[in-house]
């Protein structure tokens, strides 16, 4: 792809990502064609200047690059499956979500059909695309990453993960795994308070800082844990750090204690191993399942 503005892209799936992701290339110069399985979801892209593909076939013969902007793995195939024979040649770049192996499976499935493939794993809302704080992660071929690249640059600032194709979307999906487990248990948080009377908009005036505040120990933990070494000085113990006291007073509030609990097992396992006297890192290797 030597003219990136001239580079005429298929958009497969006009969702809130989908229609984003379509709409700034149309911005940015590029011929468009748009499919939806819902056809009425086209309008608002054909009236800016994209071309609405009635069926999905027209549309991946359109151009060269078909992005698939779906719901979840099993929707890709079922748009894909009747039409990918007719695709032989083209590119693939997927950016719905998906497992790593489901991302593999695709890649896979569409090398098979001699259809060069490109896994993406957006992590921004839509109202992010196209400005400096939307990152997209991608992986698969690096050959493909390349060619993209002015293409993939129009949306976000693009980080190539490497050629196994389930990187991307193992690296999104660990650090939404943070994300998740950070809000659960901030709301967690909110909920023992809120048993006393306070607003979650006051916990949250007083948790952000807290919270913010103890994101400094991620450096500190992951040293220890790439150290290998949960004896190295200057790190709170497991048995100091013995939650079962969080845990009960989240009863005694009538809260469920599911999140701290969840984090009492994870130490629980390493001192009945006997790793008591060891660092909170070690929790990791509670969770390393394939290492047990
Ligand atoms: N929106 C976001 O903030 C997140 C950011 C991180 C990445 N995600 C992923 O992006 C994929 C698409 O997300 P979306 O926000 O566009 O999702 P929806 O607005 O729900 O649109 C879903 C589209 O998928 C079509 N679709 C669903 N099932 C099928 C199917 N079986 N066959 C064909 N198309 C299907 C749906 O079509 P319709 O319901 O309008 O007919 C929409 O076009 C997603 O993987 C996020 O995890 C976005």
């Amino acid at each position: 792809m030597t003219d990136p503005g001239s580079t005429g892209v298929t958009v497969l799936g006009l969702g809130a990502m989908g229609s984003t992701l379509a709409a700034t290339l149309l911005d940015a110069g590029h011929d468009v064609t748009v499919w939806n399985r819902s056809p009425e979801r086209a309008a608002g892209l054909s009236a800016r200047g994209a071309e609405a593909a009635a069926a999905v076939g027209t549309a991946v013969a359109a151009h060269p690059l078909t992005v698939a902007c779906l719901l979840d793995h099993a929707s890709v195939h079922e748009t894909l499956d009747p039409v990918i024979a007719g695709m032989r040649g083209s590119t693939l770049l997927n950016v719905t979500t998906t497992t790593p192996n489901e991302a593999r499976e695709l890649d896979t499935w569409a090398a098979g059909h001699g259809v060069r493939y490109l896994d993406g794993a957006i992590m921004a809302t839509p109202s992010m695309i196209g400005t400096p704080e939307a990152s997209i992660l991608y992986s698969g071929s690096a050959e493909v990453f390349a060619d993209l690249r002015p293409v993939l640059d129009r949306w976000a600032t693009s980080t190539y993960d490497g050629e196994d194709s389930g990187l991307a979307s193992l690296f999104d999906l660990a650090m939404l795994s943070g994300m998740y487990t950070m809000f659960a248990g901030f709301l967690h948080g909110a909920a023992m308070a809120g048993s006393a009377g306070m607003t979650a908009t006051e916990f949250a005036a007083r948790a952000t800082p807290f919270l913010s505040a103890m994101t400094f120990a991620f450096a500190h933990d992951a040293a220890v844990v790439d150290g290998g070494d949960y004896t190295v000085a200057g790190q709170q113990s497991l048995d100091f750090s013995d939650l079962s006291h969080i845990v009960r007073a989240s009863e005694e509030q009538g809260v469920a204690p599911v999140p701290v609990a969840a984090v009492q097992e994870l130490i629980s396992k390493q001192i009945a191993q006997g790793y008591g006297a060891e660092g909170f890192a070690r929790i990791y290797e509670s969770l390393r399942t394939d290492r047990t």
